[in-house]
């Protein structure tokens, strides 16, 4: 059995890219890996949070999880910042990274971009990411294609630690998905879709009512022409659109095109739209029943107990390599 790590953070409504992006492999890792999903909660205050937001936010995600399937015996679901070693081994992990290879984030650069003023958590978000993966020692970590680059850092820093202080930590895998590993915005598709756009209609939040889903659906960005046609290059909008279809219908691409050949782009809409309703209606469904049942704080009580026996371990031996004098 490998470890599996991911997180994800509840800076706002999760989306349909979040969902097939990424927790869909959750659910489907927890049958054959030991695996730890968290709500990342340090890492969405890099930007400022609003503190009953945050709350509400955090309780929603991790229901989510659950929701979407993720079975607590399976797997440990958490909260990052009830795991201490997290914020401590990723204060290491800053230390070991270079100014310049941070600087290089494209995350960050996008993050940044424009601002007056950037704060200092933006900058070093990605070594506590490495912090996170690294103090399982994980095999795998299931991410959407955004995240490609923060895992080749922790894989960077990984390795550097190993070399100074000696063989320890395991160099981690992505583990992402074939097909759906970046949906895009419905408004705009050289952007991803993302919870954090101030603009809804630019993402399908999965805990929008269905009639949302539709009309969001319905007034989504196409390209000139009509011919549903997987082609990205060309065809960027509706080439998302298949993308979040075939996922959705459980359908390849090929299917999707064909069942769509000279008929436009409206009854494609509109099936799709049913489609995805599909998808997010039972997920809501059980969503509801988890938030009534208050169950979820037990969940997270227990996923932090077992998740922080296995981080404590990995944070005491690497601060007496590192030299660290030990408490006695
Ligand atoms: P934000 O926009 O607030 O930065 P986000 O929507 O990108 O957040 P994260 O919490 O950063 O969400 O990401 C959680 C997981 O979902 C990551 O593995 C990320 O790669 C994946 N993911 C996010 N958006 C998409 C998307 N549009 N397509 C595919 N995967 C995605
Ligand atoms: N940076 C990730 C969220 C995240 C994460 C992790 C993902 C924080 N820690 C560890 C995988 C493993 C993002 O999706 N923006």
């Amino acid at each position: 059995m490998g470890r599996v790590l991911s997180g994800i953070q509840p800076s706002g409504q999760l989306t349909l890219g979040n969902y097939i992006g990424a927790m869909q492999n959750y659910v489907k890792l927890q049958h054959t890996e030991e695996c730890y999903f968290m709500v990342v909660d340090l890492h969405a205050i890099s930007v400022a949070q609003e503190p009953a937001k945050l709350r509400e936010q955090s309780e929603a995600v991790a229901a989510l999880f659950i929701a979407a399937g993720i079975d607590p015996l399976k797997a440990n679901v958490y909260m990052q910042s009830h795991v201490r070693a997290h914020a401590e081994l990723g204060w290491i992990m800053t230390t070991l990274s270079n100014m310049g290879e941070l600087e290089r984030m494209t995350q960050f650069k996008e993050k940044s971009a424009g601002k007056e003023s950037v704060g200092a958590g933006l900058f070093v978000y990605p070594p506590l990411m490495a912090a996170d993966i690294l103090v399982y020692n994980s095999d795998l970590v299931p991410v959407g294609d955004d995240q490609k680059q923060h895992l080749e850092l922790t894989r960077d820093l990984a390795g550097r630690f190993n070399s100074r202080y000696g063989e320890y930590f395991k160099i981690p895998e992505p583990y992402i998905p074939k097909v759906g590993a970046r949906i895009m915005s419905l408004d705009d598709a050289s952007k991803k879709m993302s919870k954090s756009n101030p603009n809804p209609g630019s993402y399908i939040a999965l805990l929008d009512p269905p009639d949302v889903i539709r009309k969001k659906i319905s007034r989504a960005t196409t390209d000139s022409g009509r011919e549903v046609k997987f082609d990205p290059a060309s065809k960027p909008e509706i080439s998302n659109l298949i993308s979040i279809y075939s996922h959705c219908a459980n359908m390849s691409v090929q299917e999707v095109e064909a069942r769509y050949e000279g008929q436009g782009y409206g009854p494609f809409k509109k099936d799709l739209a049913e489609h995805v309703v599909s998808v997010i209606e039972p997920l809501q469904a059980n969503y509801n029943e988890i938030r009534k049942s208050g169950e979820i704080h037990a969940i997270l009580k227990q996923g932090a107990e077992r998740a922080a026996a296995v981080a404590d371990r990995t944070l005491a031996e690497v601060k007496e390599r590192m030299g660290f004098l030990p408490p006695q």
